[in-house]
């Protein structure tokens, strides 16, 4: 008899890394409603319109990126974990649930403060006919969708039909395309949320994106170390293919990011900036991949970096910086929070 189904035994690592990804991974665990928006109102507010659109904008890009991170991307490269990597899967699984349920969300809950219902709508009907986004994400996309397509003929397919090389380069490919999103494309949308909260401004959304911006750098660790270790089961011709589909995939998502960053960026002057910052995080996807960096080094504009540097943060009394999210009070249902006055009518 075959063994079929085997159960997650953790008390066998899979590798030297997952469980250590495990750990972070549940550590840094938060929720959207833990972080209050309300203290960004006053800052919110008095904002120039074109500046709060390039905001809005940005992060409805973030929200398309980890909307279809969480929908597919991540599922797909767990199902695609040949069936006894169960702790693999756990992590996978884990930060595919952080993507829509915790990343995407946040970006709403930013929106619901800050905008109107039918500005929330008009910003969503921008996205959905926004021919540089829907690229990006269709660049992105179709390699989970190929991905998806092989793995369940790999777990369907009868008579050994089934074409392994074929399928280990799809999932190299679909890795690759993962750690471009989550160590590359979502920093053009961080970067301004960074540039405010930089210089102490709208700090509230700041510490969320400082949030997502902590998980995203460790889903792009641990898929650039699941694809290193596929590549080199590849031999070298294999390997240079792939090299070579990864610097294609780089040059084709570069120009298209440029034209979207032209678009939101243009209007406050910031697109030179947020070039060289694009630019430098293309470089650290190439490095999670184990490549060499492509692009020389530029000098990324300090603000942002402030807005990143999250370990080192003083207390700053001017601009409120150091002071660390304020979270949400909320209180423990009783049950007399259940209990209504009963109607009078009809009483004497
Ligand atoms: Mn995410
Ligand atoms: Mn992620």
């Amino acid at each position: 008899m075959t063994l079929e189904y085997t159960g997650a035994n953790w008390n066998i690592p899979e590798d030297d890394f997952t469980q250590s990804f495990y750990e972070q991974n549940l550590s840094q665990f938060w929720r959207p409603e833990d972080i209050s928006l309300q203290p960004d109102l006053n800052v919110w507010h008095v904002l120039p319109e074109e500046v709060k659109l390039a905001y809005a904008q940005n992060l409805q890009v973030l929200t398309f990126l980890d909307t279809y991170q969480g929908d597919i991307g991540m599922p797909v490269v767990s199902r695609a974990m040949a069936k006894e990597f169960h702790q693999r899967k756990a992590v996978l699984n884990f930060m595919g649930a952080m993507e829509n349920a915790v990343h995407a969300k946040s970006y709403s809950n930013i929106f619901m403060t800050y905008m109107s219902n039918s500005e929330i709508d008009e910003l969503f009907v921008w996205g959905e006919e926004n021919e540089n986004l829907q690229k990006i994400l269709e660049a992105i996309v179709k390699h989970y969708r190929n991905l998806d397509k092989m793995t369940y003929e790999r777990n369907y397919t009868m008579n050994g039909a089934f074409d392994s090389k074929a399928f280990d380069k799809a999932l190299y490919k679909a890795m690759v395309a993962s750690v471009f999103l989550e160590s590359w494309l979502f920093y053009s949308g961080f970067y301004y949320p960074l540039w405010f909260y930089g210089q102490g401004k709208l700090m509230q959304a700041g510490e969320i994106i400082n949030l997502i911006l902590r998980d995203e750098s460790i889903h792009g660790l641990y898929v650039g170390r699941l694809s290193t270790l596929l590549l080199e089961t590849m031999t070298s011709d294999e390997k240079e293919e792939m090299k070579q589909f990864t610097h294609d995939l780089l040059y084709e998502l570069y120009e298209l990011e440029i034209a979207l960053i032209e678009e939101i960026y243009d209007p406050v002057d910031l697109s030179h900036d947020v070039k060289i910052f694009v630019r430098y995080n293309a470089n650290k996807a190439l490095m999670n991949l184990a490549y060499e960096p492509v692009f020389e080094y530029e000098e990324v504009n300090p603000v942002v970096l402030n807005g990143l540097n999250t370990e080192t943060k003083t207390m700053d009394n001017f601009s409120m910086k150091g002071n660390g999210y304020q979270k949400m009070i909320s209180e423990a249902l009783r049950d007399d929070d259940f209990y209504f006055e009963k109607p009078s009518i009809g009483k004497k």
